[in-house]
């Protein structure tokens, strides 16, 4: 490993990464406890500067994110500390700014600072961030990260691509998230379903105050892209916009070839980017997002149907739109559809995977605790972050304790994970990180080797899905289930790939003082603080 002192970071970071025409690109977050009311229904929040979705981060593919991150929380009903992912970027050897608490990094003490040094090398996308502590982030923070790609080959597809064609479905909770998990882990077992969906951080619920609904305004004639993004916790959309088809360019960061659908379902942590061609009669439109959940009837505040906004052409009057807001596509995306623009196809093509690993998953109950499980063991943090270990010089699964179930990763193998369980009523979108995959098999389905879908979330409802990438990014991945609930009742493994090339060579991670510091700071502090 290398370390850096503070008084030379930047010019390393600069020396090691970037090429000609980047940029420092500087945010301050203060993830602070506020009271806010997205869908009327006023609580105290985790909020990034006060705000729901959070400060959205805009960067061009080659910039430097540093992104200062101040511990203001005073709160004792939620997370103290915290810790952020930044969740589509691959990290490449900063495995240590990937934000996963006890996986990269121990957690930011109440207090303290620490800054994210993030260098893009190229990649650029739709992407998002969420704290990656506990169920912090159902608590309220999470925002979208733009990277534009000046050299985009769809660039010629779309006229506008900006903050306002964000647009972020979420699912908003009354209670706090603690509490919620508590219950469901120790008492009801069954997963706790949100208040209101929102969009753009606007939503309402059965029996609540008229929220105005979200606008996205355009203009007629000109082609838009929207980058939406699905933050929730729970949650999955359907997302159409009334009379209007969208043509989807990217998955998850990655470019695929244009398919034009009538609209599309977005699991948790999903991305999509999607041309809207603003060519119908100026009037309002309804933006669609009704909301999946297991088991609706558990919340009476949630109409899964009650979650729009407007799409408002310029010059239309200000106002709801008149027409009924019926869920209708017809010609709804089949995600297994996707064909990557560059590039296609799996790693080794059709050939044999250096590596298949099996990971069958299911549900049990074990001393009255809820558990999902990979391979019958349930995740849970270690007290030493997976990284640290491994630069302390953990080599092998045995290195690891049972329940931080980590699986070593020869370096560049070309790695598929066969994923199985039974579906419980459940789609389970699983999310790897430091890494875009194939998506070779879903569900159902044949397998297809030669163009599959390429992306960093994936669902599966039951039977066995095929996932398949190259393991030339050395770090410990996060893969967990994106439903937080099940995360946190132990759904995830992690993937220590190639860990003596994280300690020394080309790959080697970069591990700054501030980030050795965080350790100490954090396991110092009372249960409370933590
Ligand atoms: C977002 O993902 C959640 C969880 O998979 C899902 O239930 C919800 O319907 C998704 N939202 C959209 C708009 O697809
Ligand atoms: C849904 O919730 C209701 C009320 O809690 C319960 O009676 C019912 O069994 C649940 N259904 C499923 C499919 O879990
Ligand atoms: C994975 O599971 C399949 C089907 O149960 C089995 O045939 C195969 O041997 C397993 N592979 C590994 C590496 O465990
Ligand atoms: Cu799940």
């Amino acid at each position: 490993m290398v370390v850096f002192t503070p008084a030379f970071k930047l010019l390393s970071l600069f020396a090691f990464f970037t090429p000609a025409l980047s940029a420092d690109v500087y945010y301050n977050f203060d993830i602070v406890n506020a009271n806010i009311a997205p869908d009327g229904f006023t609580r105290a929040a985790v909020l990034v500067n006060g705000v729901f979705p959070g400060t959205l981060i805009q960067a061009t593919r080659n910039d430097v994110l540093h992104i200062t991150v101040n511990n203001l929380l005073t709160n004792p009903n939620m997370r103290r500390s915290t810790s952020i992912h930044w969740h589509g970027l691959f990290q490449g050897r900063t495995a240590s700014e990937d934000g996963a608490a006890m996986v990269t990094q121990c957690p930011i003490a109440p207090g303290h600072s620490y800054t994210y040094d993030i260098p893009l090398n190229g990649q650029s996308g739709t992407h998002w961030y969420h704290s990656h502590l506990s169920s912090q982030y159902v608590d309220g923070l999470r925002g979208a990260i733009v990277i534009y790609d000046p050299t985009d080959p769809h660039l010629a597809l779309y006229d506008d691509d900006n903050a306002n064609t964000v647009i972020q479905l979420g699912d908003w909770y009354h209670l706090a998230a603690p509490g919620i998990q508590d219950n469901y882990l120790t008492n009801t077992h069954d997963e706790p379903v949100p208040d209101s969906g929102t969009i753009n951080g606007v939503g309402r619920y059965d029996g609540g105050p008229a929220v105005p609904w979200t606008r996205i305004n355009v203009v007629a004639g000109r082609k838009y892209r929207l980058r939406i993004i699905n933050i929730s916790a729970y949650g999955s959309f359907e997302f159409s916009i009334e009379n209007h088809q969208l043509t989807i360019i990217e998955a998850d960061g990655v470019n695929h070839q244009p398919r034009t659908v009538d609209g599309f379902h977005i699991y948790a942590g999903q991305r999509y980017s999607a041309v809207l061609h603003a060519n119908k009669a100026v009037r309002n439109y309804w933006i669609r997002a009704p909301m999946e959940v297991k088991n609706d009837s558990d919340n009476d505040n949630l109409d899964d149907e009650l979650i729009y906004g407007v799409l408002h052409y310029d010059g239309a009057p200000s106002a709801n739109p008149t027409t009924r807001a019926d869920r209708d596509p017809d010609n709804v995306l089949n995600e297994y559809q996707l064909v990557p623009l560059e590039n296609p196809g799996p790693p080794g093509g059709s050939g044999p995977a250096d590596r298949v690993i099996n990971l069958s998953y299911d549900r049990t109950t074990s001393g009255g605790v809820t558990q999902w499980r990979f391979n019958n063991k349930a995740y849970h943090s270690p007290n030493i972050p997976t990284l640290l270990k491994i630069l302390s010089g953990a080599t092998v699964d045995s290195d690891f304790t049972a329940s931080e179930h980590t699986i070593t990763i020869n370096h560049n193998d070309i790695v598929e994970l066969h994923l199985s369980g039974s579906a419980n009523g459940h789609d389970h979108p699983f999310h790897l990180h430091g890494h875009a995959f194939d998506v070779i098999k879903g569900s159902s389905g044949p397998a297809n080797y030669v163009n599959p879908p390429r992306r960093d979330v994936f669902a599966i409802r039951g039977g066995t899905g095929i996932i398949r990438f190259r393991a030339d990014n050395p770090g410990p991945w996060f893969l967990h289930c994106h439903i937080d609930w099940h995360l946190e009742a132990g759904l995830a493994v992690v993937f220590a790939e190639a860990p003596a090339d994280q300690r020394t060579g080309p790959q080697a991670q970069i591990i700054k003082s501030e980030w050795l510091d965080l350790c100490p700071i954090y396991d110092a502090l009372p249960p409370a603080l933590q």
